[in-house]
């Protein structure tokens, strides 16, 4: 990842420094065109790129699935939704661009293995019940996640978060109703949406972050409101949202430990398996390389439409000129 704006440190940037902490206390927002710590700008460019990386990455779990669906209703649904989800890519590259960073760069950093994405992408659809798991469990998790972004400190990621979030909502809902048509079916479909939630349950309590112990970033994004709630408490807010819905599926999760917590008023889960999350963010996750090949191929394939624009955006202002 680039980001070559660097501020000497002066005591003018001390000053700057101090009433940039006193704007966040008060909970102003920040705008692009407003002094910023280089550290903070920094921690949002690495944020929001692997934010936007699991977007762009997100949608091939998928897409496998698109030719496959099972009725033409769900596959106009379904590619609703991916497309969705390369919108939010979009968008997001434009925030990190509101930071100062080179979206190419960024790009090259993903395809070149250098830039993580989120964890849960490198896991297979194996089923058409996985379309259900993904929609349901991971867009799920990611929605309490970016609710909370919402209220980020900087205003061009907290704006595009309420859009993003708004299309999150029906993307989990469409989850959901794919795993209850297929509880109420035959037992074999029944029997695959178990599966799907077995496979997808434990990756998607990871795709919310390393414990809070070990979440070395957590406490500066936090100080700077960056992030608004911990990795552990966007866990335990999933869970409370999602088992009440699981037992309405008359489904199972795959932990004998998890259990409602009556003084806290939440659930709590098992151990999570974290050797398994270390493996899958070094990129050796069952579709890490998969997953960057079918990238770089479709870089490489439609990198012509980039040069027939480039040339096009060229000619035109050769011909203002003249
Ligand atoms: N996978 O100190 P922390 C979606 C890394 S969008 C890979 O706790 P932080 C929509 C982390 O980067 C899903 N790496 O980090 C959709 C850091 O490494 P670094 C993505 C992970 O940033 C649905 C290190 O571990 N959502 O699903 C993961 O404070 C369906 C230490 O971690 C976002 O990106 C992981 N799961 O908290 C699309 C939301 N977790 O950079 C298609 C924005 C941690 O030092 C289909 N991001 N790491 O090398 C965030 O809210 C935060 O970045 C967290 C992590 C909460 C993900």
């Amino acid at each position: 990842m680039t980001n070559n704006i660097a501020t000497p440190v002066t005591s003018e940037t001390h000053t700057n420094d101090l009433a940039f902490l006193a704007r966040i206390d008060n909970d102003e927002k920040i705008e692009a065109c407003d002094w910023m710590p280089p550290d903070y700008r920094k921690m949002l460019i690495r944020q929001v790129s692997q934010h936007a990386h699991s977007e762009i990455i997100g949608m091939q779990p998928e897409r496998n699935w698109l030719t496959r669906a099972p009725s033409l209703q769900r596959k106009s649904i379904l590619l609703a939704k991916i497309q969705d989800e390369a919108g939010h890519g979009l968008y997001l590259y434009s925030v990190t661009e509101t930071l100062g960073a080179d979206r190419k760069s960024l790009v090259d950093a993903l395809l070149d293995g250098r830039a993580k994405y989120s964890s849960i992408f490198n896991y297979p659809a194996l089923t058409w019940a996985d379309m259900g798991a993904i929609g349901w469990l991971v867009d799920g998790a990611a929605i309490v996640n970016q609710v909370s972004l919402c209220k980020t400190s900087y205003a061009p990621y907290a704006r595009a978060m309420i859009r993003i979030c708004k299309e999150e909502s029906f993307h989990q809902r469409q989850g959901f109703d794919i795993l209850w048509t297929l509880v109420h079916g035959s037992d074999a479909q029944k029997a695959m949406a178990q599966d799907a939630v077995n496979r997808w349950w434990w990756p998607a309590l990871m795709m919310l972050g390393p414990h809070d112990s070990n979440s070395q970033h957590s406490e500066k994004s936090m100080r700077w409101k960056i992030k608004r709630i911990s990795n552990d408490e966007t866990r335990r807010r999933f869970l409370t949202q999602t088992v009440p819905q699981l037992e309405a599926l008359g489904l199972t999760a795959p932990d004998p430990d998890l259990n409602y917590d009556e003084e806290a008023q939440c659930y709590r889960h098992g151990d999570i398996d974290w050797d398994e999350f270390q493996r899958v963010i070094a990129g050796n996750g069952p579709c890490n390389k998969q997953r960057l090949q079918t990238a770089r191929t479709a870089r490489d394939n439609q990198s012509w439409v980039l040069e027939a624009s480039a040339a096009y955006t060229q000619n035109q202002s050769k011909q203002t000129m003249h």
